[in-house]
């Protein structure tokens, strides 16, 4: 059963005021994560829009313990975070490794992949805003196909690196695939990752008004409309099975799905992909949607 948004905590762990950008999503996503986690966690944090989000000594936005780590270092300095945890018997506590989509499909892939191989005992999630934002728009391994960003300006020509199935591919037991724009998702995969041991890893979609180009007001809207086409899909894996979730799931049921055309269309840093792009991502997604819904029916059995 789903969590209802009325039905969230209502205690609050990220506090009013924080110097994201207007219309930013990482903090809807934030707060989801903190309500799940109620808190009891220490967060690492690697170089990124968080550190920002963040803020400061000695003010902060976020009232959870955080440190700051190097840039390819977030699931070493998480797993030295768990051992010490343990260590010290501390077994309420959950570390949250927490890192962009350049933090975590480039530079700290490498140290990802050896605390997933050791299983070490942390939820390591991916915020993904699909750029090196915090540097202002870098291309990283997860820009997709066509974007234009300050280093691809004609558009990307590759397709985003899929973290999930990479870390499927490690064999760990739950790996998860939400949204920022819809917290109950999130809240609901982070509260079942805290319920679980070893290593867990989850992918937020994180829609971003000044990379992405769109009005702040639009946030939620573009994020939804990045699910409705099947770019941003809903899922968890949880011990190999594999399971639509939310939005993802009504969509494999209607069979409603909207076209990359009109998610393009939304933003300008698309604007001017060429048609034939348009085709080569639009049949990409036709053929990844076909497998990640038969793979839902199949697991269901
Ligand atoms: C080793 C190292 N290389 C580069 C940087 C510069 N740097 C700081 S934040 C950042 C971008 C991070 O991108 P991402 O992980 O996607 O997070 P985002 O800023 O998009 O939230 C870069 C390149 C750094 N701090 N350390
Ligand atoms: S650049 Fe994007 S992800 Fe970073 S704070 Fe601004 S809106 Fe958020
Ligand atoms: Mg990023």
């Amino acid at each position: 059963m789903s969590t209802r948004i009325t039905d969230l905590p209502s205690t609050e762990f990220v506090l009013p005021g924080n110097r994201a950008c207007a219309g930013c999503s990482l903090g809807i996503g934030l707060r989801a994560i903190t309500k799940a986690l109620d808190g009891k966690m220490v967060m690492a944090v690697p170089a990124s829009c968080l550190t920002v989000l963040g803020g400061m000594y000695p003010t902060s936005s976020v009232a959870v313990p955080w440190v700051n780590v190097a840039f390819p270092s977030t699931a070493a300095a998480a797993s030295g975070l768990a051992a010490g945890l343990r260590a010290t018997g501390r077994d309420d506590i959950t570390v949250l490794a927490m890192a962009g989509d350049g933090g975590t499909a480039d530079i700290g892939i490498q140290a990802l992949s050896g605390a997933a191989e050791r299983g070490e005992d942390i939820i390591y999630l991916c915020y993904d805003n699909e750029a090196y934002m915090n540097t202002g728009t870098q291309r990283s391994g997860a820009t997709p196909q066509g974007a234009r960003t300050t280093t691809t300006w004609t558009g990307k020509g590759e397709h985003a690196k899929d973290m999930c199935r990479i870390m499927e591919a490690h064999g760990v037991g739950y790996v998860a695939s939400t949204s920022a724009v819809f917290p109950t998702d999130v809240y609901d995969k982070v509260a079942k990752a805290r319920g679980l041991s070893g290593t867990r890893y989850i992918h937020m979609n994180t829609p971003c008004p000044s990379g992405w180009s769109f009005e702040p007001k639009d946030t939620v809207a573009i994020g939804k409309l990045a699910v409705d086409a099947g770019l941003v899909v809903l899922y968890e894996v949880e011990d190999g099975r594999f399971r639509l979730t939310g939005r993802s799931a009504s969509l494999a049921k209607s069979g409603r799905r909207k076209t990359i055309a009109e998610y393009v269309a939304a933003q300008g840093r698309f604007r001017g992909i060429a048609d034939e792009t348009v085709a080569v991502v639009q049949r990409w997604l036709d053929e990844r949607w076909a497998g990640f819904v038969s793979r839902h029916e199949a697991d269901a059995e």
